[in-house]
């Protein structure tokens, strides 16, 4: 379908007039690649290395989904990322519980939560989308699955944190929900969410994280619910979100985002209407930080987030590095 630009203006305008939005003046270039452009994008500074693993399944013709899978797999396995995976903070309980979801252009999906003991989530996630007539596995019921299906029970918390959930408890055990603030590194930051376009104009996206640290035994966060933590529809694209999983969950996040593309935002603009309402709705959104990175069908990216300090990962054929998300908080 071929659209004029007053066309489009005009249909944008009266879909954020439908949904009762403001429409948000940015001054920010698409850069939508054309055919087979192949791009990948993710949370945070881990997701540089996750990217580089995601591309070199990317450029040799592989898809988007493994792309996705291998890419996040990275930080699951790298015991110096505290927030995902193996490596990550454990709950209150001192017990490391995971949550992960992958879905494809066609809008399969699958989704793990409340995993004990197992590295990988997000090939679990995967198994569950692909093998059964399922979506979401939990706690023990996701475990039996794993090992069914060849998954190996492993240790996951490591020495280190082991040592930092004995210095919290130590200090009180107070939990924070407050997290992915900047000046509180090292405290409970930082889900990884990857999408990726592949050659054949195919998006997917993967979302794997421990959760917040110190959450009570047995929250389950926005990272494996499908539209809250992660949403992919290939007509359209895809979004991910990181940070503060309950203010996200209560909005859909994911989901709003890429609807609001579907009525003809750009990727920036979606981003930032999502956390338009998260504000709207939350009095105390000050104190949390959530940050969404979107990606549309022609390769079109963009993030926003509450409050300074998220960047993301990107990788093109003309670009790899960090990119610095715009605030709603400017000043922190
Ligand atoms: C959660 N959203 O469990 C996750 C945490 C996170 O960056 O993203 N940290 O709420």
């Amino acid at each position: 379908m071929s659209f004029t630009r007053r066309s489009f203006l005009k249909s944008t305008s009266l879909a954020i007039a439908g949904i009762g939005l403001a429409r948000p003046v940015i001054a920010n270039p698409l850069n939508e690649g054309g055919d087979g452009y192949l791009i990948v994008i993710s949370t945070w500074d881990h997701g540089l290395p996750a990217n580089e693993a995601a591309w070199k399944i990317l450029e040799e013709g592989g898809t988007a989904l493994d792309a996705v899978e291998a890419g996040v797999k990275v930080p699951e396995a790298d015991p110096n990322v505290s927030t995902v995976g193996y490596g990550g903070f454990p709950d209150k309980s001192g017990k490391v519980t995971l949550d992960a979801c992958i879905m494809d252009h066609l809008g399969q999906a699958g989704s793990v939560a409340f995993l004990q003991h197992i590295k990988h989530p997000i090939s679990v996630a995967r198994l569950v989308m692909e093998k059964t007539p399922h979506v979401m596995l939990t706690g023990k019921g996701a475990l039996k699955f794993a090992l069914k299906n060849g998954f190996k029970k492993e240790k996951l918390l490591t020495p280190e944190m082991k040592k930092e959930w004995k210095k919290w408890k130590k200090r009180g055990g107070q939990f924070k929900p407050t997290i992915n603030i900047e000046d509180e590194i090292n405290t409970n930051h930082d889900t990884i969410g990857m999408l990726a376009l592949d050659a054949d104009g195919k998006i997917a996206g993967a979302c794997t994280t421990s959760g917040m640290a110190y959450k009570l035994h047995g929250r389950v966060g926005d990272s494996p619910i499908i539209g809250a933590g992660l949403y992919v529809d290939g007509e359209v694209g895809g979004a991910v979100a990181t940070g503060s999983g309950e203010l996200v969950m209560k909005t859909l996040g994911s989901f709003l985002v890429v609807e609001l593309m579907r009525s003809g935002l750009n990727p920036k603009e979606a981003c930032l209407e999502a956390v338009r309402r998260i504000i709207k709705k939350n009095p105390g959104y000050e104190q949390h930080q959530v940050g969404y990175i979107a990606l549309n069908k022609k390769g079109g990216y963009g993030s926003f987030c509450i409050q300074k300090g998220f960047h993301y990962a990107l990788k093109t054929n003309q670009f790899t590095g960090l990119k610095e998300s715009e605030a709603f908080l400017k000043v922190r």
